[in-house]
This record gives structure tokens, sequence and C-alpha cells, in this order.
């Protein structure tokens, strides 16, 4: 086989009636009509001069037409660069001045916006919005159909996702057809996917977790999606009888608990829970349990490595943990001194496996400092291993916060914030959030007069991805610090751990 990850997805299906994509409407798009639509779309990419190794960003509504895209970029061996479709004009600057893509697809509502940045960067524009009109398809319907497929060995850059950093500035990780293809073969084993399923898909298709965990193993299985625009409780609660599997990040699970229309009538028959992307709580995973009878599956996993770890399909699923090394991955928990621990004790998670990527895109610095010459990639998350082999995750010591499923580095907040009128200095902190699990906070120390909140609260929404942007604002006289002078961020996430808690006071930006 030339393009052994195309061929596992769709290449080998690409004559199969079988069903792929039940859509809202009604409409079900086939293995045959995804390899078709695929085809077409790498005439266009063909027809635009697009070679392999090229790169393509796309910031587009969830749709088929989306799913389609990324294949035909596997097909061609064109880098697949798919955005958040949060992110603002000011950081698709960015990722497009970084990765100089040949061609950025976005929602028509964007297209002025960008226009300018594409120009600078002499990529062409095309639009694709959630009914899967727009230039895209125009030029798209013009193309002749291309089903020849572009050899890629393993080592070959399928995609590139940009993950932020301490330092605040973002990092495109490059992942291999091989770390794509090694990590679904490995989760379709370990959580028994066939033909015979049907995942409801309420993901965004823009980050590892909905495409390449969730898209990778259904196509790879042979199985089927329900294919929602997003999470909403009252689609997903409606399509849950269909369905024999989902997977989501915490706060579609607690979305659900909250509804009194979930219970064991609709959820009894499914076979499968999965939950990652961020901590689900223990108190989560027993709701779930008592109210369901069916055990969370929590995994494991990261932009850089996609998954790590699981629990078991058969056995018991810890609540609190994340379970086991999947199959071909080694985990090993690193000491201050650089020696790894044995069973118990707590220090940084390492990880080494096929699913490691290659490295970040012209950061060769950032890439030594986190992946090690021996193939073990420092992970920033503090774990243990216990006696069993169970991995927990105790913490992070890398400054980040997960809301929703979405990463926020503070740093990146904290740079905005700082340069502002009557900003002194910032912190930006997680507090517990009943819905996104943390709540992204923003301490300030005024400067003269002090900041204008609803002013700051305006600018950063013009700025970063609404998910970026504290939900409230605090005043301080001034930030606590350790003798070393760094700011204490654990004293101030105590002062502020009640914020988000019924009836506390809301300020600007909330
Ligand atoms: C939306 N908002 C968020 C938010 N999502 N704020 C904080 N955190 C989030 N995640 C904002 C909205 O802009 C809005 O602001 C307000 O919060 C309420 O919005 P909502 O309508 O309630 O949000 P909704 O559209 O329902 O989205 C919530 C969500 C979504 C949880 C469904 O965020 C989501 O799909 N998350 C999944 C993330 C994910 O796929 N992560 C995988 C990463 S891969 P305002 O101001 O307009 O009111 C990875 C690797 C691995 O991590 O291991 O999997
Ligand atoms: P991302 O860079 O978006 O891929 O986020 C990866 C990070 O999410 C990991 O480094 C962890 O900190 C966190 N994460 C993913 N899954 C889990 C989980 N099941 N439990 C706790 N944290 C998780």
């Amino acid at each position: 086989m030339t393009n052994p990850l195309y061929d596992m997805l769709i290449g080998g299906r690409a004559d199969s009636p079988a069903p792929l994509l039940h859509l809202p409407g009604g409409q079900v798009l086939s293995y045959a009509d995804m390899a078709a639509r695929a085809a077409r779309i790498a005439g266009m990419l063909s027809a635009e001069g697009l070679e392999k190794g090229d790169r393509l960003a796309m910031q587009c509504p969830k749709s088929p037409e989306a799913l389609a895209l990324y294949l035909a970029c596997l097909q061609s061996g064109v880098i697949f660069l798919p955005l958040n479709t949060a992110y603002t004009p000011d950081e698709i600057g960015y990722f497009v001045g970084d990765a100089a893509p040949k061609i950025v697809v976005t929602d028509p509502s964007a297209e002025d916006a960008l226009r300018p940045i594409t120009e600078a960067a002499g990529a062409l524009l095309l639009t694709l919005d959630a009914e899967e009109q727009g230039s895209f398809a125009a030029r798209v319907a013009e193309a002749a159909p291309v089903t020849e497929v572009t050899p890629c060995t393993q080592e070959d850059l399928a995609c590139f996702l940009y993950t932020s950093g301490t330092t605040g500035r973002s990092k495109g990780a490059m992942l291999t057809h091989g770390n794509l293809a090694s990590n679904a073969e490995t989760l379709t084993r370990t959580w028994r996917f066939t033909d015979a399923d049907v995942l409801l898909h309420a993901l965004p298709i823009f980050h590892a977790h909905g495409l390449f965990v969730a898209c990778n193993v259904l196509m790879n299985a042979g199985g089927s999606m329900i294919w929602l625009p997003g999470f909403s409780t009252e689609a997903v609660l409606e399509a849950l009888p269909r369905a024999t599997s989902m997977m989501g990040v915490p706060t579609f699970y607690t979305r659900l608990l909250d509804a009194p229309a979930f219970d064991r009538d609709r959820a009894g028959h499914m076979r499968l829970f999965t939950s990652g992307s961020a901590p689900l709580l223990a108190e989560t995973h027993d709701r779930f349990r008592e109210r369901t009878g069916h055990a969370i599956l929590e995994r494991y996993g990261m932009t850089e490595t996609g998954m790590n770890t699981s629990n078991p399909y058969d056995g018991d699923r810890r609540a609190g943990t994340v379970g086991f090394p999947l199959e071909g991955v080694e985990i090993r928990i690193m000491g201050e001194e650089g020696t790894p621990l044995p069973a118990g004790e707590t220090g940084m998670i390492e990880v080494r496996g096929p699913n490691v990527f290659k490295g970040y895109w012209q950061m060769p610095e950032k890439t030594a400092e986190e992946l090690r010459e021996n193939g073990f990639f420092i992970t920033g998350d503090l774990g243990r291993i216990d006696a069993e082999g169970y991995v927990t995750i105790v913490g992070r010591e890398k400054d980040l916060i997960i809301s929703g499923g979405y990463n926020v580095y503070p740093k990146e907040v904290e740079q905005l914030l700082d340069d502002l009128p009557g900003v002194r200095e910032s912190a930006v902190i997680g507090v517990p959030h009943a819905d996104f699990g943390e709540g992204v906070v923003a301490v300030l120390v005024a400067e003269g007069a002090g900041p204008d909140l609803d002013g700051i609260a305006e600018e950063v929404s013009g700025r970063l991805a609404n998910y970026k942007r504290p939900k409230r604002y605090v005043l301080r006289e001034a930030l606590p610090r350790n003798t070393m002078g760094k700011v204490q961020k654990n004293v101030l996430r105590e002062e502020c751990a009640e914020l988000f808690a019924p009836g506390a006071a809301r300020q600007a930006g909330g």
C-alpha cells in the first residue's frame, strides 16, 4: 500500500455503500460518497498546484465537506492544519505566518478580516460555511476528480496542530501519518470498535479528540457517526437511542447529568462512553454510573502524542485514574534528579511510542526542550503509577488551564492584559467551574487611575478566542510572590476558589 493512513481511513472502502455519516436532516453519507468528495477536493488541490508537503489551513464550521477536506489532504500528501473556529483574525494571522499554508479555507463571516493576512502571506483564501457553500465549494465543483493517491510513508507529515506554550507563543506540533495510524489502530482494538458501531459525534473536528480519536477510530473500524454540528444536550439526548458509543470531554457528561431526561432508559443500551482532554471528577464518574449503570472509560492524551493511556475495556475502570499505557506506548515517571521513579511516587510523566510527534515546526530548540533524544516526550503533567499499573494525573507542572476541554495558557492572556492601560501587571489562573471544570480568572494590579474593566473585556474579546477570555476580573493591591519573586498562583487560586460558586458576585467580562 502506498498511503497506509489514507487507505486505512477511506481508501480501503472507497467503493463501499456502508454508512459513514448520519446527518441531522436524516441524510446518510456512505464511505463511497466521502471518498468521491475527497477525490474532487484532491482534484482542486492539484489544479491549484498544491504538492506533497505543502500546507492547507482550515478554520471552518463542522461539516461533512470539512471532513472530506482532511481526507483529501491525506490523499494528496498535503499537510492539514485545522484551526479552532473560536480563534480571532489576530490569532489566525500568527498561524498563517508561521505555517505558510498555500490555501486557507474559512467561514465566509471571517473572509474580510482574513483577506489582508492571506494576501500578505501569498495564500489563496477560500470560504466554506456550515451548509457547505462558498468559494471553496465552487472551485471543487469545477475541478476534475483525482483518484490517484500520493504515496506517503509513516514518516511523512500528515497534520500540524497548534498548541500554545508557557512562553505564550504557539507551536505547530508535527504529526506524521505513522503517528495517526498507529494510534487509530491501537484505540480501535483497545475499545473494540467494529463496523457495527454508531458513534455519537458532538466534538469539534479541529482538535485531536474529535478528529484523530473519534473520526480516525470509527473510519478505521468501518463504523458510522451521528454527525452533530456541536454539543447540545437536547440533540445528544435525541440521538442517543440510535448510537452505540460516545466520546466526550467532561463538560458533556456534567451537562447530561444536569438533564433529568438523561436516565437508564436513554443510555442503558450504549456500549461505551469515553472521556478525556480534561480531568473527569471521580464524583461525575460515580454519579454517571448511578444514573445509567455505565462506567465512563477515561483516557489520557495530548496534541503532541495522541492517546497515551486508557482505562481497560474489560476490567475495573477506576474513577480518578487514566488507566494503563496503551499497547506499544511506554510511560515513565521521572524525578527531579532526572531518574525514573518507582511505583507510587509522583513525578513528571514522560511518554515514548509510535504515537509521539516529530517535533515543533521550525522550532528545533523548543523540540529539544520537550522531546528527549531517546524518544521520550516530557508531557508537563505530574502523575504516578500505582502497583497495579494504573496511571493517575495529580497536577500539571506547566502553567495551563483546561476549560471545557480547551487549553488556555495564562502567559498568552497575561501578555495581552499587561499591555492595556491602567494595568500594572496581571496573573491569570483557573478556578473550579461547575460547567467548564476550570474557569479563567484574571487578577489585575492597577496602575494610575486603574483599569476600565468593561473596556478591557471588550479589547480582549477582539483579540482572543472566546474560551481564553477571563470570565471574571479581580483587582488586587499587589500579586503575592515567593522569595524568588515568582507569583504564587496557588495563593490566588485559593483566594478565588469560590468565584464561580452559585451566588458569587459577577464583575466585568462574565
Ligand atoms: C465556549 N465558551 C467557553 C468554552 N466553550 N468558555 C470556556 N471554555 C470553553 N470550553 C464560551 C462561549 O464563547 C460563551 O461565551 C460561553 O462560554 C458559553 O458558551 P456555551 O454556549 O455554553 O458553550 P458551548 O458552545 O456549548 O461549548 C461548550 C463545549 C465546547 C464544552 C461544548 O467548549 C466544546 O465542544 N469543547 C470540546 C473541546 C475539545 O474538543 N477538546 C479536545 C482538545 S484535544 P459568551 O461570552 O459568548 O457567553 C486534547 C487531547 C485529548 O485535549 O486528550 O483529547
Ligand atoms: P492538549 O494540548 O489540548 O492536547 O491538552 C493535553 C493536556 O490535557 C494533557 O497534557 C493533560 O494535561 C490534559 N488531559 C488530557 N486528558 C486528560 C485526562 N483524562 N485527565 C486529566 N488531564 C487530561
